[in-house]
């Protein structure tokens, strides 16, 4: 109760921002430029954008949510001079396949989980490690500090801009079969995993039997028996409906999952100057309400999965650590493929940040 409040205060807040900024004073967009006299051609400033934003959850999911946000800000600080279209559930296809239309320019925006980012740069595998991120807060101060700025930056090689880290959350087990408690009770289940190698290899560490497919596919999969389970955050669980066809979840919390919210460069190199700090003001402001939203989710969904008839399980620290122990060489085959410095570096600002 108390923290629902504080959490309307934290959108309140935010509310406040967004008004402030209509008022000009996060972004200063200019007044369009005075019509000259005898000219045909509208002036540069006068052009409109269309945004299509594109995503793999469906719209009740705090991801969209997210981009109502940014929608709303965007189309009007701009004036109308961006609109923004949102598409949910894999409408213009899945991660892989909406990266690559940025990159060609066909669509404008996605966001999705960083595993799939891996295939562009390595080293965003850094947050697939299990067991990463002691803390949401912590994961936030890293992603939007200088060592996730180099990251979003490294991107525009690839034809992307990084223009934030929204929060996808904590990843935790589901199945149909049977209540996980151990590793060994995951001996030969088939378990959906993003298509990650760092994924597939810790499922495999801890006995499972991993399938990578796309977000898209996950649903029919798990109710055609073709995989037993997945693992994603309480809000896909509870807001896809897995608990229709999935009875148990154990709150492993084995990966903290960032979204990275991304925007064709052929499109950016085409915006004004003026209307990129709209939409990166647009992006930053959504990112801090969509965390809100996420983690308010997150606690109440849970109740939400036991209503739903699944059987919830939340593991003790020494069930927990057995589930570590076991990933562990994961993390140590993995530093030597992302580069052991950089996996030292960031490890090294974890424990800062953690401390702090
Ligand atoms: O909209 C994002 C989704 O497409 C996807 O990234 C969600 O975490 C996800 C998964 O399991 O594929």
């Amino acid at each position: 109760m108390k923290k629902s409040k504080i959490i309307v205060a934290l959108s309140l807040v935010s509310m406040m921002v967004l008004s402030a900024c209509s008022a000009g004073e996060v972004s200063t967009t200019p007044d369009p430029a005075p019509a000259t006299p005898g000219t045909e051609e509208p002036a540069a400033s006068d052009e409109k954008f269309v945004i299509r934003a594109g995503i793999g959850l469906n719209d009740q999911h705090p991801q969209y949510k997210g981009l109502e946000v940014m929608k709303e800000y965007v189309e009007r600080v701009s004036e109308g001079r961006i609109e923004m279209q949102l598409f949910h559930s894999s409408q213009l296809g899945d991660d892989i396949q909406m990266m690559e239309a940025l990159q060609m320019g066909s669509q404008e925006v996605t966001a999705p989980s960083t595993a799939p980012i891996t295939s562009i740069d390595k080293r965003f595998m850094i947050f697939d490690l299990p067991f990463l991120f002691p803390t949401e807060e912590v994961a936030s101060d890293l992603l939007d500090g200088e060592l996730g700025q180099e990251l979003l930056d490294g991107l525009d090689a690839h034809g992307l801009i990084g223009l934030a880290y929204w929060e996808n959350g904590y990843r935790h087990l589901t199945n149909s079969v049977k209540e996980v408690r151990t590793p060994a009770d995951m001996e030969g289940l088939k378990i959906r995993t993003m298509e990650n190698e760092v994924h597939l290899d810790f499922f495999r560490a801890l006995g499972a039997n991993p399938t990578p497919m796309p977000f898209g596919e996950l649903f029919t999969a798990m109710q055609t028996g073709v995989v037993d389970g997945q693992e994603n955050p309480v809000p896909t669980i509870a807001l896809q409906n897995f608990a229709e066809v999935q009875d148990y979840t154990t709150l492993t919390g084995h990966v903290y999952s960032p979204f990275v919210l991304l925007m064709s460069k052929i499109f950016w190199d085409k915006l004004p100057e003026d209307l990129q700090t709209v939409v990166s003001d647009g992006a930053i402001i959504a990112r801090d309400e969509q965390r809100i939203i996420n983690r308010e989710y997150t606690e109440e969904l849970k109740g939400d999965l036991r209503d739903a008839g699944m059987t919830v399980t939340e593991l003790t620290p020494d069930e927990l650590k057995a589930f570590q122990d076991a990933t562990k060489p994961t993390v140590e085959k993995f530093k030597g493929e992302i580069g052991k410095d950089y996996v030292d570096e960031v490890l090294a600002e974890i424990e800062r940040l953690n401390g702090k």
